[in-house]
């Protein structure tokens, strides 16, 4: 007796502990080998037994259990991003009908639904006597739902949500890159007057101007000029030949023009020192030629006097060297033959005869004077 327990949870492939409470469609009937009892096991889970053969004469065999229920459909996947879709599980094979006999051993558990393979064959029951034909069998129950089916295929995209409520104002992004340049606004009103600043650096000399209008007639200030200049021209011709006038009037017969010098004689005679005297109180000293031509010209003067003229060379600073009356060598002379002789060692002063010669004489002498300006 126990084994039995053993056994049945072995064919039922229940535990101990369900069979001690095992359930009505589950229920088997006690053993007792002394009495022939005959348990019909359903086709497959769940199914029921077939009757205790005693009531009638063997029974044929009992029906092949009716094919399981489908197993039930996996239950849909998650909404999964891509799964493919489950396949629907096979129909469960039905059960083998079980043999005739005793009480035939539970039928194994079908397969699970999802390509369910068809549940294994009961066992055997031991052979029983005939029976009366057993009621046919109770359909059998529901076949366990068959495991889960592989993933689904993907869900069709669902349609777009509704709007989103507006998000928060995200964090102040980085500053951007710097514009392009706006365009020129319109121009502003105008300012007020500015004070009046200070004086500027002169500028630099501005290119030459356009050529102006013609102007009012009359005579341009050149033109003026010109006049102007014209007629001091005629005037100082005017001057000229009056000058000319006065200085053939002053000369004669008293003066000679050599250059720009004019000899001159008052007709005064006297000394050296006296005749010296006087032409620088004229404002000119004693004619002192450089050259035949003013030797020349004092010599007219000589002779339209017909007396001899001091002039204004001495060696009275040093016997032999003849000076003018600033110091200076002189550099031009006019010589008698022999001369100068400082006659008596008493000779310092020079006379000019008509001939226009030189000849060394006392300076105590008086002479005619003529003076040069
Ligand atoms: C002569 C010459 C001159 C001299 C005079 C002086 O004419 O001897 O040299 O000066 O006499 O009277
Ligand atoms: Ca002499």
């Amino acid at each position: 007796m126990l084994l039995l327990p053993t056994l049945i949870t072995f064919a039922l492939g229940i535990s101990p502990l369900k069979t001690s409470t095992a359930s009505p469609s589950q229920s088997v009937q006690k053993w007792d080998p002394n009495v022939c009892a005959v348990v019909v096991c359903g086709p497959a889970q769940n199914g029921l037994p077939g009757r205790d053969g005693r009531d009638g004469k063997e029974g044929p065999k009992g029906e092949k259990g009716s094919q399981g229920l489908q197993g039930l459909k996996g239950s849909q996947g998650p909404p999964g991003k891509m799964g493919p879709g489950g396949l629907v599980g096979g129909k469960g094979s039905p059960g083998e009908k079980g043999t005739k006999g005793d009480i035939g051993d539970r039928g194994l558990q079908g397969v699970p639904g999802l390509k369910g393979n068809p549940g294994n064959a009961g066992l055997s029951g031991p052979k029983g006597d005939k029976g009366s034909p057993g009621e046919k069998g109770v359909k059998g129950e529901r076949g366990l739902p068959g495991t889960t089916g592989s993933q689904g295929q993907p869900g069709i995209a669902g349609s777009p949500g509704p709007k989103g409520d507006k998000g928060s104002v995200g964090e102040k992004g980085a500053k951007g890159d710097k514009g392009d340049r706006g365009l020129q606004g319109s121009s502003g009103l105008q300012g007020l007057k500015g004070q009046i600043g200070s004086l500027g650096l002169k500028g630099d000399k501005g290119s030459v101007g356009e050529k102006g209008t013609k102007g009012d007639s009359g005579l341009s200030e050149i033109n003026l000029l010109k006049r102007q200049v014209s007629t001091l021209e005629g005037q100082l011709r005017a001057l000229q030949s009056s000058f000319s006038k006065y200085k053939q009037v002053i000369m004669f017969p008293n003066g000679r023009i050599v250059g720009e010098k004019i000899f001159m004689t008052s007709g005064y005679d006297g000394n050296f020192d006296s005749l010296k005297q006087r032409c620088s109180q004229a404002g000119g000293q004693l004619a002192s030629p450089r050259n035949a031509a003013e030797n020349a010209a004092i010599q007219q003067i000589i002779v339209l006097y017909n007396k001899s003229v001091f002039l204004g060379i001495n060696d009275i600073q040093t016997e032999g060297h003849f000076k003018y009356l600033n110091g200076e060598n002189i550099g031009y002379s006019n010589w008698h033959t022999g001369e100068p002789n400082n006659q008596s060692d008493a000779e310092d002063c020079v006379e000019v005869h008509s001939s226009g010669k030189w000849n060394d004489r006392s300076c105590g002498e008086k002479r005619l004077i003529v003076c040069e300006f």
